[in-house]
């Protein structure tokens, strides 16, 4: 059973400056769907919401993701994990460090706990020598609140089979995938937590609901962390329903 996350108090008020929000998770689990149905339901009630997606996000990033997901691309563990910090260090410092500075909420699909998950527990990658490369590429901004999406494998599974053809990374086999599940799993120990600084509070989102209720469940996250910030726009979804 996950801890419970307490986001720490950033000193400066809840509306004083800018929110650095993640949304994870393994394939499947439905994150790009709720990081668009988010950033759509913050922005309608007034929010100033960039939403980005990793890798990409700029035009360097999104050529770098062209280049990762590729079924065709012949990568070397290394190259593939700098190939990923390479796209994070120009989105943080073109795009998320910018809108945290004018007070956006910043909504981003992905960010280095994948690269925990993915090039540490998945490719066999040291940890400490992602951290050393990551440390370069994020400046040292962490998020405040990481949302880990889950559901089960088989739902993930079946929910890819109805999407299309698999990119270079979905096409890896079921013990790497089982390998990156148990990652993100590990991330919701607050010991874990204390000791990734770097990745900020995960808290856990079960996944495996419709799509609505999903959207709910990330907004009451968001409210219990921020409760005037969000408030309008959990209310806004509910009604919604
Ligand atoms: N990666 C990334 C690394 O290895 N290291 C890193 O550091 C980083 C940043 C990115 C790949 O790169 C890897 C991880 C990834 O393999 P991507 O295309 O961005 O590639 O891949 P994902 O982020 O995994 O995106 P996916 O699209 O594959 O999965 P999502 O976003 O979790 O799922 P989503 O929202 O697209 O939904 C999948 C299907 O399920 C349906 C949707 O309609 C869609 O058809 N769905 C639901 N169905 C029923 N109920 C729900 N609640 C549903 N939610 C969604």
């Amino acid at each position: 059973m996950a801890e419970p996350v307490k986001v720490p108090d950033n000193g400066a008020g809840e509306h004083a400056r800018g929110l650095f929000l993640v949304l994870e998770g393994g394939e499947g689990v439905g994150k790009t769907t709720q990081w668009t149905r988010l950033a759509d339901t913050l922005r309608a009630v007034g929010h100033d919401v960039v939403a980005v997606r990793e890798p990409g996000g700029t035009a360097a990033g999104d050529a770098i993701r062209a280049l990762l997901l590729d079924p065709a691309s012949e990568l070397a563990p290394e190259s593939e994990a700098l190939l990923f910090a390479a796209s994070r260090a120009q989105l943080v410092r073109d795009v998320v460090i910018p809108a945290l500075g004018r007070g956006a909420v910043v909504l981003v699909d992905r960010f280095l706990l994948s690269t925990y998950a993915y090039q540490g527990a998945g490719r066999g990658l040291a940890e400490s020598s992602l951290r050393a490369v990551n440390t370069l590429a994020t400046q040292g901004v962490a998020p405040d609140l990481t949302l880990l999406l889950s559901v089960p494998a088989e739902v993930a599974q079946a929910r890819l089979e109805v999407r299309g053809p698999a990119d270079r990374m979905e096409q890896e086999d079921a013990s790497f995938h089982q390998r990156v599940r148990e990652a993100f799993d590990a991330a919701l120990a607050a010991d874990w937590q204390a000791a990734h600084p770097e990745i900020g509070p995960v808290m856990a989102i079960d996944a495996d609901r419709p799509v609505d209720v999903v959207t709910v469940r990330c907004l009451e996250a968001l409210v219990a962390q921020w409760p005037v910030r969000f408030a309008s726009a959990a209310t806004a979804a509910l009604s919604a329903l």
